[in-house]
């Protein structure tokens, strides 16, 4: 990303916010060879909508190969990169986020992955690029579906439902999923400016059931807890970090939180992180699921299809609460 200084502050006016310079220590860390992660992970989900796997079972190996990869493609030339842009909204992008004005210290790449192998649009993407890519693409998101779909087991299990009443949604092979690889280079003009940040990625939330998160050891991931305060998210290279995004929340009828974050800038040291966003197949119903309601317990919102969410959180803007117009009154 060739960026100048004056550029930058033009583009991207640094926000005043309160500087947290401790980290947050509360995260809830789940380790999914423990028997009751089943319980924590409930637990951790209805505080949080955010928590921390160990003993995830998702090789080093594969996430090196990948990052590898992935920053030989940061490091292409600006022009090179974009042969694979612009993100609408797969492909390279740089600055601009999705389709309605938002923008962040950010390049990345973003890819669809429907059952498991990268869609054709997100092949063509790839093609220019060495077939190792493509190959460290497929085997991460592999090992990452199969860790998420256990998580959503023992989340299943927690909850008292059926096993497979979530994973299926994952495991359905027209899942709906999406897989992006961050970049956040470091910003050095920050450091002149005290007390200033920049935006990496607006605060939002996401859509989908559940998102799986992997970056560096760089800070700059934060949450909102509960109460309205943001915290920052102590890195973390050798774990997962699993946020609850919309469509789980309507599901457990907002007992889960699509917990809200954001990324901000580091004057000195780039940010790379690598998402996978577990969705359901497009014409899957989401509502509030009945064998979790209590008894004569109301339904927070209506029933829609993840094709009628996308579509709608596709028009809206970052920071948009998207279930607000899904809301029951
Ligand atoms: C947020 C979560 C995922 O990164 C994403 C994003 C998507 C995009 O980058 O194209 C969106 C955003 C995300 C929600 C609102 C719309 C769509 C950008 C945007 C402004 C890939 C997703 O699924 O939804």
């Amino acid at each position: 990303m060739v960026v100048q200084s004056q550029l930058v502050f033009d583009h991207f006016a640094p926000i005043k916010s309160c500087k947290h310079t401790a980290l947050f220590t509360g995260i809830p860390v789940i380790d999914l060879s423990d028997p009751e992660a089943k319980t924590h992970i409930v637990k951790a989900c209805e505080d949080f909508g955010f928590f921390k796997v160990v003993n995830h079972g998702v090789s080093d190996d594969l996430i090196g190969a990948l990052e590898a990869q992935a920053l030989k493609f940061f490091h292409l030339p600006q022009s090179e990169k974009e042969k694979a842009g612009p993100a609408d909204p797969f492909g390279y992008g740089s600055k601009r986020i999705g389709p309605n004005g938002d923008v962040g210290w950010i390049e990345y790449l973003l890819l669809n992955t429907n059952h498991e192998l990268i869609s054709e649009k997100s092949l063509f993407i790839l093609r220019e690029n060495p077939e190792i890519f493509r190959c460290a693409v497929e085997e991460y998101i592999l090992a990452v579906k199969k860790m998420a779909c256990e998580v959503l087991e023992a989340m299943a299990e927690g909850l008292g439902i059926e096993k497979h009443d979530l994973s299926r949604l994952l495991k359905d092979e027209r899942s709906d999923c999406c897989f992006r690889l961050n970049h956040y280079p470091p910003c050095p003009e920050l450091e002149a400016l005290s007390g200033r940040n920049l935006i990496g990625f607006g605060e939002h939330t996401d859509p989908q059931i559940i998102s799986v998160l992997r970056s560096n050891n760089t800070t700059g991931l934060h949450i909102c807890l509960r109460d309205g305060s943001w915290v920052p998210v102590p890195p973390d290279q050798r774990s997962f970090f699993i946020n609850v995004g919309d469509s789980l929340q309507v599901m457990t009828n907002g007992r889960f939180n699509s917990v809200k974050h954001k990324v901000l800038a580091d004057p000195t040291k780039p940010r790379f992180s690598m998402i996978y966003f577990g969705g359901p197949p497009l014409n899957e119903k989401i509502a509030p699921l009945a064998s979790i309601l209590e008894e004569g317990e109301q339904r927070l919102y209506k029933e829609f299809t993840w094709w009628d969410y996308k579509n709608s959180a596709y028009k809206s803007r970052l920071a948009a609460c998207r279930l607000r117009p899904f809301e029951l009154k």
